[in-house]
């Protein structure tokens, strides 16, 4: 869902026994079938140096996904004088880089004559190492630009055509402004219903221009008056050099700026309340470098981080978009720690429900000393169910509070992280400055408000430009 290049090997039962319900024997290549771009059983020795390079051509050619390669114990343990083939995509594998030039040339006449023309930039523009060149087309035209959570950092929020994440839990300006451009272009985004609300509500007045190195995405959501299949830069490259002037939209870009005064995101912090999370997030974002990379688990906090951090870069956003899982955030900062330079702080800002899904993984940052920072913005609930439980089923918290929990900074020290606690306002930079000057890594249990709730909010299948700013409002 997050077109990830990974490629899995996985250990299969003897030749012999498959097909006999042998020990540990599971149909690997059928179950993985819906989730993988590609697995294949490795059922030579002769062949299996060329099956798994194979899987990793095909796990980051066009489209990126996961691949797998299911090695039956006999295969592996085989002598082979066999050499395998150079990493390479099967000849049936198309990739097509280059838009049709025909449509290139409508979508370019289209957005010379919008007078509301927007940017909505999914992942697929880092994916695609587009970044660059959306960054300069959106400059050179003056289009406000709105990403969507995978698309974060493909675009600086600080800058002024900036109009951030769209969606349940965008911005109210980015929400306002997809649905009231006249035209979309919409780059590497699968226009998920995290972003689109209802779609008869999604972008009413515009007219899409859809580009998309896989053709299966075009129009399956919503429909793309324009589709142009190709590779991201390339096809934003060939749009720049259709596009002869600039579309006229100073009215739209000022009515773009009051909406960002509008709904802007400033937040209460009330001194008789516990620490709000919001302060936490922009704490740690003041005292990184604009290249840190922040990881998350699943749920509220995931959002704060979403909201409340200021992405310059891309690749600096890890966060398991499609599939939501709860628990990413630890295991992938120690990936993130690992293919990072030495100079990118890596910080996961995890929830405490997700952090105890797979903080084992600390055993190998400390053991690999990996200088990571995770921060638990510690609420005491498995916050965002308690938040659309109180939202949407009459405030009855079904599994969802817990009447205790375990002390994360202790747990640390158990495993011989560092660890650390905040309660108070006064504690959060000096605990923040310490953990990060830390030379491996350290936790930071954060106590924060246990009724602090996301928004805006725009309910499931919603119009995006009602978004709700507090629960009443839903
Ligand atoms: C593996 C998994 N299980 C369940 C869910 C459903 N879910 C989404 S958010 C959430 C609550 C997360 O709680 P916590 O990690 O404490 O974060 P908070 O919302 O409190 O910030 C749950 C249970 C999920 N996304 N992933």
């Amino acid at each position: 869902m997050d077109s990830d290049p990974m490629v899995a090997l996985t250990g299969q039962v003897a030749r012999d026994f498959v097909g006999n319900d042998a020990f540990q024997e599971t149909d690997t290549t059928g179950v993985t079938t819906p989730v993988t771009k590609d697995n294949t059983f490795a059922s030579d020795p002769d062949t299996v140096g060329s099956d798994v390079s194979e899987a990793f051509a095909l796990a980051r050619e066009g489209r990126p996904g996961p691949t797998l390669v299911d090695l039956p114990k006999d295969v592996s343990n085989a002598d082979t004088d066999c050499e395998p083939d150079e990493p390479k995509v099967p000849d049936t594998y198309e990739v097509q880089e280059r838009a049709d030039p025909e449509i290139v040339e409508q979508a370019a006449r289209r957005i010379e004559n919008s007078s509301k023309p927007a940017l909505l930039l999914g992942g697929g523009v880092i994916k695609g190492e587009a970044s660059e060149a959306c960054r300069e087309f959106a400059i050179e035209h003056e289009i406000p630009v709105i990403t969507t959570m995978p698309g974060i950092g493909s675009f600086p929020e600080d800058h002024e055509l900036s109009m951030e994440m769209a969606g349940m839990h965008g911005t109210g300006y980015a929400n306002m402004a997809v649905t009231h451009c006249d035209t979309l272009i919409g780059i590497g985004t699968r226009f998920d219903d995290r972003l689109t609300g209802g779609i008869e509500t999604f972008a009413p007045d515009a007219e899409l221009i859809h580009v998309d190195i896989d053709p299966a995405e075009i129009s399956k959501n919503i429909h793309a008056d324009y589709p142009l299949i190709g590779d991201a830069e390339t096809v934003v490259t060939q749009l720049a050099e259709e596009i002869e002037t600039s579309p006229q939209a100073t009215k739209w870009r000022a009515q773009c700026q009051q909406w960002k005064s509008d709904y802007s995101m400033a937040y209460d912090a009330p001194e008789d309340r516990p620490i709000q999370p919001e302060f936490v997030v922009e704490a740690l974002d003041e005292a990184t470098s604009d290249r840190a990379i922040v990881t998350t688990g699943v749920g509220q906090h995931q959002m704060w981080a979403c909201q409340y951090w200021t992405y310059t870069e891309p690749r600096t956003w890890v966060s398991s978009h499609g599939l939501g899982a709860m628990g990413y955030g630890l295991p992938s900062a120690i990936g993130a720690r690992i293919a990072a330079d030495d100079d990118q702080e890596v910080v996961c800002i995890d929830g405490d429900g997700s952090f105890l899904m797979t903080l084992q993984g600390l055993s190998v940052a400390v053991r690999e000393n990996l200088d990571i920072t995770v921060v638990v913005l510690n609420n005491e609930y498995i916050g965002m169910v308690r938040q659309w439980q109180d939202a949407f089923f009459e405030g009855r918290h079904s599994a969802s509070e817990y009447n205790w929990m375990p002390e994360f900074d202790k747990l640390a020290e158990a495993f011989g992280a560092r660890g650390f606690r905040i309660d108070e306002y006064d504690e959060v930079a000096d605990t923040i400055e310490e953990a990060l000057s830390y030379d491996g890594p350290s936790v930071i249990d954060a106590h924060i408000d246990p009724q602090a709730n996301v928004y805006p909010m725009v309910p499931s299948g919603g119009d995006n430009g009602q978004f709700a700013l507090a629960e009443d409002q839903l």
